[in-house]
């Protein structure tokens, strides 16, 4: 890679990574203006653009080399199963992909749900899981509302993320197992190795991020 060339690094657009993606990396000390329109924004004091997009795109933009680095959930990640490295944990957006079931529904182990119906937005993750617990189930994948689908006769369980969980109580639904633990990650393609100026910044998020911690 031209050490002389601009890092780009991949960011969500718009929901729960965006606003602490962007304070992590003023708090490096970097300067650029966006509006709510802005899908790249350009970096005022640091060779760096900042691209704008869904979270679920930003492993293969990283993967591919498209951009340098990105910042992402992990639940995204082990989803998506792409090739990037983990350069950080950044301690935010802490969630736990769980598999809930509707409180008057008998469960001791994974193993109660043997030939039953889950929906998720997470079908790999279940099926790798359900696959290591040895339990064969049918997996519903939906895009959203997931809590509502037993309610609704859809599915007898559900697996979905989990921060408060609220939505869940609100659901009666009860946490059983936890599929993965997840948080925010910084991630760097492979193509970006031999780039000094990724190294920097990645370096300048170390740094931020220390401070945060403390
Ligand atoms: O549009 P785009 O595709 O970019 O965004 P998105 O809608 O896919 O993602 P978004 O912004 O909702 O979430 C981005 C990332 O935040 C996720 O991939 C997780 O890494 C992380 N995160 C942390 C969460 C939650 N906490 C969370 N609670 N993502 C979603 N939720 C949802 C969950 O799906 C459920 O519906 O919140 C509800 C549960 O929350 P509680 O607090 O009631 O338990
Ligand atoms: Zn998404």
């Amino acid at each position: 890679m031209n050490t002389n060339q601009r890092v780009k690094i991949a960011l969500q657009k718009k929901g729960r990574l965006n606003d602490d993606s962007l304070t992590l990396l003023k708090q490096c000390g970097l300067s650029f203006s966006l509006n709510a329109s802005s899908l790249i924004a350009e970096c005022t004091n640091f060779p760096l653009d900042l691209i704008l997009i869904r979270d679920d795109d930003i492993p293969s933009v990283v993967n591919s080399g498209v951009a340098d680095l990105g910042i992402v959930g992990e639940n995204v990640l082990y989803e998506n199963v792409v090739a990037c490295f983990i350069s950080q944990n950044l301690g935010f957006c802490d969630c736990r992909l769980s598999i809930a079931v509707p409180s008057q529904i008998p469960y001791s182990s994974v193993s109660a749900l043997q030939g039953k119906r889950i929906a998720t937005s997470y079908p790999r993750s279940l099926g790798r899981y359900l696959t290591a617990n040895g339990v064969e189930a049918d997996i519903i994948n939906i895009s959203g509302s997931v809590e509502v689908a037993p309610r609704i006769g859809m599915a007898d369980a559900i697996c979905d993320l989990v921060s408060s969980g609220r939505t869940l109580r609100e659901n009666n639904l009860i946490e059983k197992d936890i599929v993965l633990e997840s948080e925010a990650v910084l991630i760097r393609s492979r193509q970006s190795l031999s780039s000094r100026t990724t190294d920097e910044l990645i370096a300048k998020i170390q740094i931020a991020q220390c401070g945060r911690a403390i």
